[in-house]
């Protein structure tokens, strides 16, 4: 099949339930689970299966979310219904634990239970898989659900399947580092573990008059004096429309010094897919092969990597995005070497093959040119704003090297 072989040396593990792909959020919500789906055909379509470890994973048990979530919030998301006599009964826990305005970025809906447990599933399994020493990059797209509390539900996301897998790994590893390139600032894996040394949160993000809103450039930890964990929540807040070059350029520097001073032994890259150009809810402006470039370049350290998703509202973009970095983290390059034409097309068999179609910029069906939104953000950034920015990141990294 197309040539597609295990890659030399390591083990790629894919961890998913298709079960995943059935739940909806509603019709207008932005988070559309069948963008899983579409992942799913288009990495089996280029034949990346045949690279990989293929696990259907189950559904993870209430006592595996309750290493850290509160019991009762747990409770509520097992019974809750979406009918309104079921939500008028238990109107009071539902104002407790999910935060309601106009926008209802946490509908309850029929099935959320079965949702939320096939998703941490995938990505425990995932994890486990990385432990055992069965796997060297294990990957969980259903999960980097980065918002949820430990009793609440928030931006789309009701279990932190992160949290459970971080501190699955904290059993086999001194220190994990998680880096967070979704367009949203990580806020929910940052609290998490906000008062420890032995995880590092880096997260990229859009700020200002943004959701959740947190994460600006002093989110650095504690700020009590030698607490546990000062300066072991890495922020780097970013503006509008930042591009290619720009994003790679801070992303390569900052990431590079905090692996170098913090050493970890294993780490999480949550993958969120609305930091690309034309994405329904991000203001970024990446192409798909510089989102991977992030994913090659933190897989060139060689330490075991847990890949999850996380965000991404324009479903064929998610798709595309996910399947290159499948094919990157099992060595496999879908496209040609000039970044143009795709050597290998997707293959007529693959359902949906037609939404794939008319891009029709000569980019082939998998890498379509998305920074689109260029002439609505004219140049934000100038040389001297990401030094900045990254000056200020590695005076950070100070505080914790030696
Ligand atoms: O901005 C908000 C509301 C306003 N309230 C104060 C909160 N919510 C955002 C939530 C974005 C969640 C992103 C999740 C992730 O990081 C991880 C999976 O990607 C929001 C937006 C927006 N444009 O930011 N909710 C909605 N849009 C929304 C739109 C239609 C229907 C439901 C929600
Ligand atoms: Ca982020
Ligand atoms: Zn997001």
């Amino acid at each position: 099949q197309l040539g597609i072989e295990r890659p030399q040396g390591y083990t790629v593990s894919f961890h998913y339930n298709p079960k995943v792909e059935q739940h909806h959020f509603g019709s207008k919500h932005p988070m559309k689970p069948w963008r899983l789906q579409l992942t799913k055909q288009l990495v089996f379509g280029y034949g990346l299966h045949y690279a990989m470890d293929l696990n259907e994973s189950l559904p993870a048990e209430h006592r595996d979310l309750a290493e850290f979530h509160d019991n009762d919030y747990l409770n509520f998301l097992q019974y809750i219904k979406s009918d309104d006599q079921t939500q008028k009964r238990h109107q009071e826990e539902l104002n407790r634990y999910v935060f309601t305005d106009e926008f209802n970025d946490c509908p309850i809906f029929d099935g959320i239970w079965d949702y939320v447990t096939l998703c941490t599933g995938a990505t425990l399994e995932a994890a486990h898989a990385l432990s055992s020493g069965e796997s060297n990059i294990a990957i969980s797209w259903s999960g980097g659900l980065h918002h949820a509390k430990k009793r609440q539900a928030s931006g789309f996301c009701y279990v932190n399947d992160i949290v459970l897998a971080i501190q699955h790994l904290l059993q086999s590893y001194t220190r994990v580092l998680y880096i967070d390139i979704d367009v949203h600032h990580g806020d929910g894996v940052e609290a998490a573990f906000f008062n420890t040394d032995r995880v590092m949160t880096l997260s990229y993000h859009k700020y200002g008059e943004f959701f959740p809103g947190t994460g600006g450039p002093d989110d650095s930890g504690p700020k009590g004096f030698e607490e546990p964990g000062a300066y072991f929540s890495l922020n780097v807040p970013l503006e509008d429309g930042i591009d290619d070059s720009d994003y790679g350029w801070l992303f390569r520097k900052v990431t590079g010094k905090t692996i170098e001073v913090f050493k970890p032994e294993a780490i999480v890259l949550q993958c969120g897919a609305d930091s690309l150009g034309g994405d329904r809810l991000g203001k970024f402006n990446l192409n798909i092969k510089a989102h991977g470039s992030c994913v090659e370049y933190v897989k060139s350290r060689n330490l075991p990597l847990l890949m999850l998703g996380g965000g991404g509202y324009t479903p064929r973009n998610v798709a595309r995005t996910w399947c290159h970095e499948t094919a990157v983290a099992c060595n496999v390059q879908l496209g040609s070497d000039d970044g143009r034409a795709s050597s290998i097309e997707i293959p007529n068999f693959v359902p949906y093959r037609a939404a794939f179609e008319g891009a029709g910029n000569g980019n082939g069906l998998l890498y379509p040119e998305l920074n689109i939104r260029k002439l609505q953000h004219p140049k934000t950034y100038t040389r001297e704003d990401l030094e900045n920015t990254a000056a200020r990141c590695l005076e950070q990294l100070r505080h914790i090297e030696g």
